[in-house]
């Protein structure tokens, strides 16, 4: 599927506004948008750092995947966004290759992005998304 960049890495965060203090004020970086997913039961915040994002993600609700992430690991890197061109392909082709995917079709993310993600029990322990901007 020969992504061509690091779209963007989710970090898991308790406290969304503390957080973003650290990128800003520590970092430098400044946040340009703050989106709630509702469907995935996240607050996000991100931050560009070249042509990669970091997307900080702090859970809404006691059962969202971050909130049972966090119980379970801490806070911490939550998954990694690759960008791929043709992003159905990419996905049918991971499963061709025996790779366990969360969402059979893609679907809509933060930003506008088509996204899908596979399982981390398929992918060496890292809960990995693809994704693509189909606007561009
Ligand atoms: N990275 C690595 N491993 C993870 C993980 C992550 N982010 N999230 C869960 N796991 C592991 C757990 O540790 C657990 O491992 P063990 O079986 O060895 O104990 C296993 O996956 C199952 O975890 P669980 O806590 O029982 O949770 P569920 O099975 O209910 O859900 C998952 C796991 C990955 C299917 C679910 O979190 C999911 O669908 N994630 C994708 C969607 C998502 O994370 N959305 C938030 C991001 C918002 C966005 O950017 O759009």
């Amino acid at each position: 599927m020969q992504p061509t960049h690091i779209e963007h890495i989710g970090i898991a965060v308790k406290n969304l506004q503390e957080s973003v203090r650290f990128y800003e004020e520590v970092l430098g970086l400044e946040c340009y948008n703050f989106e709630e997913i509702a469907d995935q039961k996240v607050r996000t915040a991100f931050f560009m750092v070249g042509q990669t994002k970091i997307e900080l993600l702090e859970s809404t609700e006691n059962d969202g995947p971050v909130a049972k992430f966090i119980a379970k690991k801490g806070e911490g890197i939550h998954h990694i966004a690759y960008a791929v061109k043709g992003i159905e392909k990419a996905l049918e082709h991971a499963r061709e290759k025996g790779v366990e995917t969360i969402d059979a079709r893609p679907r809509k993310g933060a930003e506008g992005l088509d996204i899908a993600f596979l399982h981390p029990k398929s992918t060496f322990g890292v809960l990995t998304e693809l994704c693509e901007d189909k606007s561009k």
